[in-house]
């Protein structure tokens, strides 16, 4: 197959990096975007075929009735690499969930440098949920309980893990009377390795019911309990202005970008720059001061509770650095591409990693430990101001956008009804009457296969014209907030008229930014209160709504796709499917294709399909959004029927992106801009 290189347009869809692309090839820097056109895929692994778990293989099988040399067929290979992959993104999400436990454990007993308990109300509502006694009990007490319930859940042996019943009661029976409530977390992903070594499972359908059980132990597991104790500990997010895109990288200052998954480091380097010791050192090294700025979902973390920067997604990586702005990137776990050393060694950017987990050969390594979480990133902080006489020429894009983040549950709760009635209610009534046509939750990465953050916005804007109210999370929130989607009237003419009166009238962006790729279990708990609120049946899958992940590219999204489908939803994945079988095979014949959409839908009423065109996606989108409304008897949606009040369109205090308002706005202290948009916190 020839091989294509792509002009930067076509590489990605934002300006910023467009002219990061332009410069990288004038000097000839490779990239994600370059590696992929010179790398040609093969064609035969892509589609979950070539199987190499044993001595015997690899075995590449490319025919139907062809089988590996130990016998195996197509099918259980693909459903062998389909459960590998959701255990790995599984495993992944919920090692930071374990980590946030035993965080929090030495949070409550007074062991760790810098972490309190923020947010009491959260911990006394979840440990009450739990049967922990609250009453009487100091927040540390409670933690400490808490803390040890948790790390419980990964090493359970036998039951069920506790998150389960936070599920509506409906998909907890049917997951009963299916066999796949988790037992513990790690226990289901070890059985998931077990099961897919050389002369194990070998029923393909058999290896997929286990794929939801091990999936589950992610989404109402590991996930959902990382997602908990952040809150705990950094603070339940609430709206607050931030900005997006390379162009918050700062001339005058020391540019320190984190970059990967886990708060617990970048919300220590957070509070170590605002300390009057870092602040003096920078300005002595002739910097103005540190200038953070957040990369992936460490970039959603800060960005959702602090109003730091998020320098850009999954692909601004590479692209920051080719700024010659970057003082240091900062990494911990997840998503870290290898190739940040070298190209880091052809500017002054030093690439240091935190994790004991991750090192990079040629990056320097300082190791992040929460009992002196403070004094470790104080030192950090230093290593990257030391290195700001290094720098030379930068070329940082004048590319940014505001937006508004942190639409946590609890806060979308509380906006929707106000303190003393915080409710679902108004949301729901919008949908029953037509007012918002359903809900889509657009999640995941990009992919340098694809033109970066097109499918997201595409998909975005499309689908907010039909009145679909979008909640996003991971790279896909930043790619909407790079483009302005995530700003209140500055997104309200690209929505459809019912939307918009919503969006006027509760005073909220068209797109919900809900956080990083762990908090999806976020939306799982919206759409559990959405089903309890009644009017929308009484289960997830009865809800009109879809998951989507237009540019996915990890083992991760898998696993979030996975859960999702077994918790009631229609989930559709972009790019390449990796259970897609080769073109020549008969469609019938694709018994995974086939029964992760097919055979799940029956089973727990979400499927997952793979579905390449962004049309496509829309047209399916709405028509499963529309076959919910009518199995609900709701009436049938119908474009004009609202949007005609002028009531809120005019109205004062609405805010515009660029305008004098929000200058003001943005000058203001953090806790004043969020009240002066959005009213007293929840919390
Ligand atoms: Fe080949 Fe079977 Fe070994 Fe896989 S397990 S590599 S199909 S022999
Ligand atoms: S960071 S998993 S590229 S969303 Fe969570 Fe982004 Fe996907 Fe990583």
């Amino acid at each position: 197959m020839p091989k294509s290189v792509r002009t930067p347009e076509e590489r990605s869809a934002d300006p910023a990096a467009q002219e990061m692309l332009i410069f990288a090839d004038d000097i000839g820097l490779s990239t994600a975007f370059s590696r992929a056109d010179a790398m040609v895929p093969c064609n035969i692994g892509a589609a979950g075929m070539c199987c190499k778990l044993c001595g015997m293989g690899p075995c590449r099988l490319t025919k139907d009735g062809q089988t590996g040399v130990c016998g195996a067929t197509i099918d259980t290979i693909q459903a062998r690499n389909l459960i590998r992959a959701i255990a790995a993104g599984g495993a992944a999400h919920s090692d930071h969930g374990r980590d946030m436990a035993f965080t929090l454990k030495a949070v409550a007993n007074g062991e760790t440098e810098g972490y309190f308990i923020r947010d009491v109300a959260k911990l006394r509502t979840l440990a009450a949920g739990y049967k922990i006694p609250i009453e009487g009990r100091a927040p540390e007490a409670i933690a400490n309980d808490l803390a040890d319930l948790y790390i419980s859940q990964f090493g359970q042996q036998r039951g069920e893990i506790v998150p389960i019943q936070r599920a509506p009661a409906k998909r907890q029976k049917l997951w009963k009377e299916q066999g796949v409530i988790p037992r513990g977390v790690d226990r289901e992903v070890v059985e998931a390795l077990h099961r897919t070594h050389i002369g194990d499972d070998q029923d393909p359908t058999h290896i997929l019911h286990h794929a939801i059980r091990t999936a589950l132990a992610d989404g109402w597991g590991g996930s959902m309990m990382a997602t908990d104790i952040s809150d705990i500990l950094f603070g339940t997010p609430a709206p607050i202005l931030g900005q997006a895109n390379l162009g918050v990288l700062k001339d005058d200052m020391v540019n320190v970008v984190v970059h990967g998954h886990e708060p617990t480091l970048s919300e220590m380097i957070v509070a170590a720059s605002q300390t009057p010791e870092i602040i003096e050192y920078a300005k002595a090294a002739g910097a103005k001061g540190v200038n953070l700025a957040g990369i992936c979902c460490t970039a959603n973390e800060i960005l959702m509770r602090q109003g730091i920067p998020a320098a850009g997604n999954f692909l601004h990586q590479e692209l920051s650095i080719l700024t010659g702005a970057v003082e240091a990137m900062v990494v911990d776990v997840q998503c870290v591409m290898q190739a940040l050393v070298s190209l880091a060694e052809n500017f002054h950017t030093k690439i240091i990693t935190t994790s004991p987990k991750v090192k990079i050969k040629g990056a320097t390594h300082i190791e992040f430990n929460e009992h002196k979480a403070l004094t470790i990133a104080k030192d950090i902080l230093k290593v990257a101001i030391d290195n700001y006489a290094n720098r030379k020429k930068t070329r940082i894009p004048n590319v940014r956008e505001s937006l508004i983040p942190g639409f946590s549950h609890e806060y979308i709760n509380y906006m929707l009804g106000g303190s003393y009635r915080a409710s679902f209610r108004p949301l729901n009534d919008a949908i029953m009457s037509g007012r918002i046509r359903g809900v889509a939750a657009i999640v995941g990465c990009n992919n340098p296969r694809s033109q970066q953050d097109f499918s997201h916005t595409y998909v975005t804007q499309k689908l907010l014209k039909q009145d679909v109210l979008v909640v996003e999370t991971g790279c896909g929130a930043i790619a909407s907030a790079k483009l302005g989607l995530l700003l209140g009237e500055a997104g309200l003419d690209k929505v459809g008229p019912g939307l918009r009166e919503v969006c006027e009238t509760v005073g909220i962006p068209p797109v919900l930014h809900m956080g990083s790729c762990v908090d999806n279990t976020r939306i799982l708990t919206v759409l559990t209160q959405m089903a309890e609120e009644g009017g929308l049946g009484d289960d997830i899958s009865d809800i009109p709504a879809v998951g989507l992940a237009p540019e996915w590219m990890s083992e991760k999204a898998l696993a979030i796709g996975t859960y999702c489908v077994a918790s009631g939803a229609y989930v559709i994945f972009g790019g390449s499917s990796p259970v897609g079988g080769m073109p020549d095979r008969v469609e019938d014949s694709d018994l995974v294709l086939k029964y992760i959409s097919e055979g799940w839908e029956e089973l727990y009423g979400g499927k997952l399909e793979f579905i390449a065109d962004a049309d496509v996606m829309i047209e399916k989108t709405l028509e499963h959004i529309d076959k919910k409304r009518a199995a609900l008897g709701l009436p049938a949606y119908e474009p004009d029927k609202f949007g005609k009040s002028d009531r809120f369109g005019n109205a004062e205090g609405h805010f515009r992106h660029g305008d004098e308002r929000m200058l003001e706005l943005e000058a203001l202290p953090l806790a004043q801009r969020r009240e002066a948009l959005y009213g007293a916190s929840p919390n």
